[in-house]
């Protein structure tokens, strides 16, 4: 057992310290949850400044699954961002350092060079038409025009939807058609491991298709020649030369409930749905985890590596420490470019006090720049954060003791782009937790791990993880709704949220997370759908029938293996394999490379027709022997053709 699990254990009885510390997280807890509202008000009127004080915390619970969050309160998020910490005095203080894949390209706005450049843009959008309510799609790798381009739309009322750089064409169409945004902010091209990759013309088809986009604005990169359409796309900087530098913009008061962002995430169906974070709701929750969580203070210079593309990268590398007044680090690289100590010279080199990453980087890290984080002076560190998928004892200890050099513990976060932000950490004597199971819910969080009948588990028990009281971070909607926030959230059990995870839960409400329940599959950290994946491989012309699971990955955490039957008269050749794998990695992008694909000739369906994903998963990960209940499957036969296929391939 880990050393400071043996220390836990003998001191969560014992030590006067760790009492007083669990009796209070307990006290605050309970009366979080006697009084929500009482609690919520309390963090609002604390951690966010308001135009107009609310008339009501919450209308609605999750019977009615109308919820809505201080209603009547009137709040501008960027101005809570940006101009609240002017006003109290830190205007030459750093908002955002920016360091570029080549190590010499480094930027740095204060907090009043962070407004005045958000105005100017602002202003911009303001120019092509945009109002209140519109939405803009931000398509841009990690630079300082991602942030300010958020907070623009934020300062104006725009709604923006930020687009990862790692999906190309189809899934980049998916993602901006059903929103009709009206303006498209991207760059020419992205630097990734000295390479300078097209960004724009992946965008190029997908916006001929989308009506809605008037405008395309594009980031200037590198001196590679890109083909603008006249009247359509136009030069950022040409853009902001016009606009100046003198001219403030007001930031329009939004309602809190008027919504903050939109941003797609992969569920169970093949179409990615469009989250809707609300103003008031969002900026107080996201506000709430970085007290009780992060603990931010002017003098942090805090580093969420995750792409802003994420919502990782929106509450933990925007919202929250810039809401709370710290400086952001943002990153364009790779963490293994030039060399896999890039992560630990940057922390050296801008003194960073918060660490906030992936167990998928830290594998990476760990497998290839293993000692090499000791050639650096780490010591600015304080805080060190895991985020997107469990974090395995190996991982853990390697970054408890490599970074953490055996005084930092690390603090694994759960929680999901529908949430906001964090809903489960270790709060309670962190510096005694171990490797997995110590995490707790926020103040405010009424978390618990339901069976499948919906019974309460009894300690140790697995079971789905539920939420049973609304709080301000969670979704406002899902885009065109239509019963869609019902239907996948709220179906499982009347009245309760279902996260679509698995957990446990020990007597001490200690929480630890197994995995996920539903068709998502999630690699180096990333979420995408299964069925999203499927639709990509059945539009190809030779695919009839195509069956995505996820299987182990000692690398991405998970990688994508998919089950294909071909059309009549299609040859299941090799070459035709290979075409597929590079089909999929173009359209979805290049989060879905080194997927393997397996020729079958008829998928396993039950007899109503339901393809069995359990027995697709088995195989995949080679077992072939514990295979469950298989009586309802139509035909039982196609099982030995998978098993052979499988080890043919391998
Ligand atoms: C923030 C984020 C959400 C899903 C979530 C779960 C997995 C996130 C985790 C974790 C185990 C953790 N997940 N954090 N699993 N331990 N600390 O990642 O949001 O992209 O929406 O993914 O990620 O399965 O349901 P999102």
């Amino acid at each position: 057992m880990n050393n400071l699990m043996k220390k836990k254990n003998n001191q969560e009885s014992s030590s006067p310290s760790s009492d007083s510390c669990l009796s209070k997280y307990k006290k605050v807890y309970d009366l979080s949850l006697e009084n929500p509202e009482a609690f919520w008000a309390e963090r609002a009127e604390t951690l966010v400044s308001w135009a107009r004080k609310w008339d009501e915390v919450l209308q609605g619970d999750f019977n009615r699954r109308e919820v809505s969050w201080f209603s009547g309160g009137r709040l501008n998020v960027s101005s809570n961002c940006l101009d609240r910490h002017l006003e109290k005095g830190c205007r030459n203080q750093a908002a955002l350092i920016w360091q570029g894949e080549n190590d010499d390209e480094v930027k740095v706005y204060t907090y009043q060079m962070l407004l005045t450049e958000t105005c100017r843009f602002a202003n911009v959008l303001k120019d092509k038409g945009i109002k209140k309510g519109d939405c803009v799609s931000i398509y841009l790798p990690m630079i300082p025009e991602l942030v300010i381009a958020m907070l623009a739309c934020a300062r104006i009322g725009a709604v923006h939807s930020v687009i990862f750089c790692g999906f190309s064409s189809t899934a980049l169409k998916n993602r901006i058609k059903d929103c009709g945004s009206k303006v498209f902010v991207t760059a020419d091209t992205v630097a990734r491991g000295g390479r300078i990759i097209p960004l724009k013309p992946n965008a190029d088809g997908p916006l001929d298709e989308c009506q809605s986009i008037r405008n395309c604005i594009v980031v200037r990169r590198s001196e590679k020649e890109i083909s603008m359409v006249p009247g359509r796309d136009s030069w950022w900087h040409e853009e902001m030369a016009r606009e100046g530098i003198g001219r403030y913009c007001e930031p329009v008061e939004m309602d809190a409930g008027d919504t903050l962002f939109m941003l797609y995430t992969s569920g169970s169906t093949g179409k990615p749905k469009g989250v809707l974070h609300s103003c008031g709701g969002y900026l107080t929750y996201v506000l709430h985890t970085c007290r009780t969580v992060f603990h931010f203070s002017e003098n942090d210079i805090h580093w969420c590596t995750a792409d802003i593309g994420w919502i990782t990268g929106h509450s933990y590398s925007v919202y929250g420490p810039l809401g709370a007044g710290a400086t952001i680090l943002i990153y364009e690289g790779l963490p293994l470019y030039p060399e896999p100590d890039r992560y630990w010279r940057i922390v050296e080199k801008f003194g960073v006090t918060v660490l906030y990453t992936a167990p998928a980087a830290i594998r990476a890290l760990m497998h290839f720049g293993a000692g090499l984080a000791g050639r650096y002076d780490l010591s600015s560190l304080r805080f060190l954060g895991s985020v997107g998928e469990p974090i395995n004892p190996g991982e853990w200890n390697w970054y408890f003791k490599e970074i953490g050099h055996s005084k930092l513990p690390v603090i694994d976060t759960w929680w999901q782009t529908e949430t906001g932000g964090i809903m489960l950490a270790p709060l309670v004597h962190p510096e005694l937790c171990g490797p997995g199971g110590c995490s707790r819910p926020l103040p405010g969080i009424d978390a618990a791990v339901f069976t499948e009948s919906g019974r309460e588990t009894v300690p140790g028990e697995s079971g789905r993880l539920v939420i049973r009281k609304p709080w301000p971070g969670m979704l406002k909607a899902v885009l065109g709704d239509g019963g869609r926030v019902q239907k996948m959230y709220f179906s499982s059990y009347p009245g309760v949220y279902d996260t679509g995870d698995s957990a446990r839960r020990s007597g001490e409400n200690v929480f630890q997370i197994t995995g996920r329940l539903d068709d998502v599959i999630i690699i180096s950290g990333h979420r995408l759908g299964t069925a999203e994946i499927e639709s990509v491989l059945t539009a190809h012309r030779s695919v009839a029938e195509a069956a995505v699971v996820g299987i182990a990955d000692s690398l991405k955490g998970q990688k994508i293996y998919a089950f294909v039957t071909v059309g009549k008269n299609v040859e299941q050749t090799p070459g035709l394999l290979g075409e597929l794998r590079q089909y999929v990695q173009e359209t979805i992008g290049p989060i879905a490379t080194h997927s393997t694909i397996q020729y079958v000739s008829a998928l396993p369906k039950t007899r109503s027709g339901k393809i069995m994903r359990r027995l697709l998963r088995k195989i995949a990960s080679n077992d072939f022997h514990h295979f469950g209940d298989i009586s309802t499957l139509a035909d039982p036969s196609v099982i030995t053709d998978l098993i052979e296929g499988k080890k043919r391939s391998s």
